[in-house]
């Protein structure tokens, strides 16, 4: 007898629920947002996030490209636009190109990727790279790890100005910006995930998709741990 699927409500309670592995918990993150980074921790963290941030369009694109819903490309369409920049708007690219200039590192040294650590390439290149084979819906779905951003964001916006005066104000408006991006963006992925995953068992591999994604993110955290070492 095949197990009987949750509601949407129950369902959206179970997406939710993965937050407790969401990467705001891992102690490289805690060390950063509790102000014990030094600044060479800092200027790590940017420029490997700075990797999975220029392959998130890429990872976009892959999606759009395996979707046949002219609905979901006309919104989903606006991510790429967000960070590649597009008119006057220079886009969430050029903010973190900004914020690794507010750290000391400078834009040319972050683009040349040399400070990337293999597992966190290797991560980033997981999640890309499903994207590009994965069905779209779990594509989709994936990036739902969103739905726990806008806390992790607040919490840097809130405490890296008290505890890393050095770091230029400016260079946070990522942060600020992705607050409100990644709300509206949350919004769309859940409606086309509670929409697409009805019977048990897709349920279940959404949930499968979602704890790729929070691993892909806490693998990265391992690696610059590994690397840079954890303050306490
Ligand atoms: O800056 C981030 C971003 O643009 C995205 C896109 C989204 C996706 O499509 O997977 N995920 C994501 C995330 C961003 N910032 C991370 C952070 O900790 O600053 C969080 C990350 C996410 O929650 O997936």
């Amino acid at each position: 007898m095949s197990e009987q699927a949750w509601s949407r409500e129950e369902f959206e309670m179970r997406l939710r629920e993965q937050g407790r592995s969401y990467h705001i918990h891992h102690p490289f993150n805690v060390m950063l947002n509790s102000g014990r980074a030094t600044p060479e921790q800092i200027r790590g963290w940017v420029a490997n996030r700075y990797y999975y941030q220029r392959c998130i369009p890429m990872k976009d694109a892959a999606i759009l490209a395996n979707c046949p819903d002219r609905q979901v490309r006309r919104l989903w369409v606006e991510r790429i636009l967000d960070h590649d920049g597009h008119g006057e708007h220079a886009g969430g690219i050029d903010a973190w190109l900004r914020l690794a200039e507010a750290v000391g590192l400078t834009r040319e040294h972050t683009e040349s990727l040399r400070d990337v650590i293999p597992a966190v390439r290797f991560a980033v290149d997981a999640y890309v790279n499903f994207a590009r084979r994965a069905p779209w819906q779990e594509a989709v779905c994936s990036s739902l790890t969103e739905l726990f951003a806008p806390a992790i964001h607040k919490e840097r916006l809130a405490n890296w100005p008290e505890h890393y005066p050095w770091i230029d104000q400016e260079g946070l408006a990522y942060f600020r910006s992705r607050v409100s991006l990644a709300q509206r963006d949350v919004q769309h992925g859940l409606t086309v995930t509670l929409d697409y995953f009805r019977t048990a068992e897709q349920q279940r591999r959404a949930l499968e998709v979602l704890k790729f994604k929070l691993d892909v993110l806490w693998a990265m955290n391992d690696a610059m741990a590994q690397r840079y070492g954890v303050s306490t």
